[in-house]
């Protein structure tokens, strides 16, 4: 099975352009209570090297794009998030990792809970042992 989940947004719109809806428990598989956007990444910069213990999110750029590493702790993929209607789901005990974000990326990301430290495993082999 894959660890890649995507989510392929419909996309509305007529001749002024398009409108994407993301409604939770609807087209996404949990209810929203936290949104977040990460911008403005330096080149060269790689963000995430962790771990959720039960956060459930989804991440779709929603202009430029990154590349995700989505590591089980046995297999490793990856996949660019380069289209607004391309969503992924970043699920519990999913080690990932964004890099070569480029300069116009804005990176949308939807969780299922509130921002908790304690939820983090930053470190890899803690995650390895984790998922062991
Ligand atoms: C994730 C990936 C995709 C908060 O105070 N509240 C928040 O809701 C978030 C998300 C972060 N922060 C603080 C914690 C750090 O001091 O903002 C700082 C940067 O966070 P972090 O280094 O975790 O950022 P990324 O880009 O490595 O990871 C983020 C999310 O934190 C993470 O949950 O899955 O994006």
């Amino acid at each position: 099975m894959s660890i890649i989940k995507l989510i392929e947004f419909p996309t509305l719109g007529d001749e002024r352009g398009s409108l994407i809806v993301v409604e939770g428990n609807k087209n996404i598989p949990f209810e929203v209570k936290r949104v977040y956007y990460i911008f403005g990444t330096k080149s060269g910069v790689s963000r995430g090297f962790h771990a959720h213990k039960e956060l459930e999110q989804i991440a779709v750029c929603v202009s430029g794009q990154c590349r995700m590493i989505m590591d089980d702790g046995k297999n490793k993929e990856e996949i660019w998030l380069d289209r607004p209607n391309k969503a992924i789901q970043i699920g519990k005990m999913v080690w990932h990792e964004m890099h070569d974000f480029s300069s116009d990326c804005v990176l949308l990301v939807l969780a299922s809970d509130h921002y908790d430290e304690s939820d983090y495993i930053r470190v890899y082999e803690n995650f390895l042992e984790c998922v062991a």
